[in-house]
């Protein structure tokens, strides 16, 4: 499926907006037929999530149905002769839409796109009316799980006690995320592009296949920086290559993108489609103890983040994207993991053109296989082919995640990642993966399944807390040991310590500015005497709202920025120790006790 833009022969309408919404309290909308007929329900914004648009406690904390609904017009001109498409960017978690009442299709995941075909259930010349409905509730059989009673020994051991119950350490938003697009092809049109690229000295190789749908098509031309292949099309696919002399190859110096541009011709010779994708030509290999950019080793500086903001919760803001992506860039970062879903659209198609490196996340997080796993595998099987197809033509995307933090001591969770990797080596044998991991390396059972260790480590935060003085000593020790059993490249992909804006101590202590800059110091300073390590994750970019609970006063705080983006202390030296020119962190801070006290 690609992603909708206009051109000669195509046309998008974004229905992004206020619609109406019905809070299904008590679960009765489907009996009740909502979908013909829904509630008129209240004003609300798409896209964002429902959770903190309104005063209301109930739909703050809501897990269950909202029944979204619009009217919306097509043009004349699609009338009977276009392919009209409903497109919904993202909602979490289960979706169902119907139009004039006509069921068309639904979807489960709440991180990728979907969608229908709807020119069936079109009325001709009038206002058509559109119901989405959206639920959040996540079980055992969801990806990922969550809502479980602890007293049915599963995933809510994990953060017990959260409010509302998701195991995970977020908030547990619900809503249509991304945008809503109708949008329009002929009845024959390119429904498929797929990019694989390669490098011979200083040429690039580009690999193309197109998917074509709707028949009657005769041939396509693809035109790469002047060069114009032709495919003869005799069924739903056709092959090329182009192969562009002194290529620039994409990295984050030189984030050099191609336009590739497809047409799609019909019997009679006459133009049915035309798309354009912007390629970038690179390579990525792990070799040893590296990660290979176009041969060459990179060392990956940045973060893991979330998409959370106030009041719009998970929705996409275009604003607040431009100012992050500009923010990663005034802090030297030059790359960052989707953690813990897949991040919309619109970030990765600015990480290719800003020439981030992303690792691009699963939304399996913090799986547990105490409960019957199989429900939540096939789920999770599904969304690692709909993430590929998303993503798989962003040079930007150098490595996929298949979980973050699951219960990888567990002897079961090992066939269930052997089926998660063989799957993505089926699809893509371009890219390396990995799994993100947290529990201790001699009892880790997945690690090794993988092409790069992908650890999250806390000294100085949920371990040795307040003892920066040994920090230093436990990640040697790690990084030693976990290159020894696993002998994979490493990543810090999370490390860090909460500090709340504003509180500030001489003697740096937990929670302080001072306190979060000293543990990300240290870490940094250990983590480059080792040349197994491949990158540093600081977690995370901006303080994150979480469920209620005890350890979180309203949101995690191991932002380097605040929720709202304003620096805390760390952020300037985390700019100086990410420049060309190194480290300038000043003067170390005289951790530990006097000679005298042995
Ligand atoms: C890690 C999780 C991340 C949490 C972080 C934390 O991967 O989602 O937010 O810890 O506790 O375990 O701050």
């Amino acid at each position: 499926m690609l992603y909708p833009i206009d051109t000669p022969t195509r046309t998008r309408i974004d229905l992004s907006g206020i619609w109406r919404a019905a809070f299904d309290w008590d679960e009765k909308g489907l009996d009740e037929k909502w979908y013909e007929n829904p509630p008129v329900g209240r004003d609300i914004a798409v896209p964002a999530s429902w959770n903190d648009q309104f005063q209301d406690w109930a739909a703050h904390n809501f897990v269950g149905s909202v029944w979204y609904h619009r009217e919306f017009c097509v043009p004349a001109e699609w009338d009977g002769k276009k392919n009209v498409f409903i497109r919904v960017g993202a909602a979490m978690y289960h979706a169902t839409v119907w139009v004039n009442g006509e069921f068309l299709c639904e979807h489960e995941g709440g991180y990728l796109p979907f969608e229908c075909e709807v020119s069936s259930a079109l009325k001709k010349g009038a206002k058509n009316l559109l119901v989405v409905r959206v639920n959040n509730t996540l079980s055992d059989m969801t990806c990922p799980q969550g809502n479980l009673d602890p007293a049915v020994g599963g995933v809510a051991n994990w953060r017990a006690g959260n409010f509302p119950a998701v195991h995970y350490d977020f908030f547990a938003y619900g809503g249509i995320h991304r945008p809503v697009v109708l949008h329009s092809t002929n009845k024959t049109y390119i429904d498929d592009l797929t990019v694989k690229t390669d490098i011979d000295g200083t040429r690039g190789i580009v690999r193309f296949e197109v998917g074509i749908a709707g028949g009657a098509a005769r041939k396509v031309e693809v035109t790469i920086e002047g060069q114009t292949a032709e495919l003869s099309v005799n069924g739903e696919t056709t092959s090329g290559s182009i192969t562009i002399a002194d290529c620039v190859f994409w990295c984050p110096e030189t984030p050099r993108l191609y336009d590739m541009c497809c047409r799609l011709y019909d019997e009679d010779g006459t133009l049915v489609d035309e798309y354009t994708l912007p390629i970038g030509v690179r390579t990525v290999k792990v070799e040893g103890k590296s990660i290979l950019l176009n041969g060459k080793a990179v060392y990956l500086k940045g973060f893991g983040r979330h998409e959370d903001l106030p009041v719009i919760g998970k929705g996409l803001s275009t604003p607040w994207l431009v100012k992050d992506m500009g923010l990663m860039k005034w802090i030297n970062a030059n790359s960052f993991r989707t953690s813990h879903y897949p991040y919309c659209e619109e970030i990765m198609q600015m990480a290719d053109r800003w020439g981030f490196m992303v690792i691009d996340e699963s939304s399996a997080n913090t799986l547990s296989f105490n409960v019957d796993s199989e429900a939540t595998l096939k789920v999770h099987r599904q969304e690692i082919r709909e993430m590929y197809q998303r993503d798989k033509n962003h040079p930007s995307v150098i490595m996929w995640s298949v979980s973050n933090e699951s219960e990888t001591n567990e002897e079961k969770s090992v066939p269930y990642f052997t089926t998660i990797r063989d799957d993505l080596r089926a699809l893509d044998d371009t890219r390396p993966s990995t799994i993100v991991i947290c529990v201790a390396q001699h009892r880790e059972k997945t690690a090794h399944l993988f092409d790069v260790v992908c650890y999250n480590q806390y000294p100085g935060w949920y371990m040795l807390s307040g003892r920066p003085e040994k920090i230093e000593a436990n990640v040697d020790e790690h990084i030693r040991s976990t290159w020894e059993i696993f002998g994979k490249p490493i990543i810090y992909s999370e490390f860090g310590a909460d500090a709340i804006s504003g509180m500030h101590a001489d003697i740096p202590e937990m929670w302080t500015e001072e306190y979060q800059k000293d543990v990300i110091r240290i870490i940094i300073d250990a983590l480059r005497k080792h040349d197994c390590v491949a990158g540093e994750h600081v977690w995370n970019f901006a303080d994150f709202k979480t469920g209620q609970h005890t350890h979180r006063p309203v949101l995690n705080h191991k932002g380097v920025f605040t929720r709202d983006r304003k620096t805390k202390m760390v952020a300037h030296y985390l700019r100086d120790a990410w420049s060309d020119d190194g480290a300038h962190w000043g003067t170390p801070f005289a951790y530990g006790f006097p000679d005298e006290r042995g």
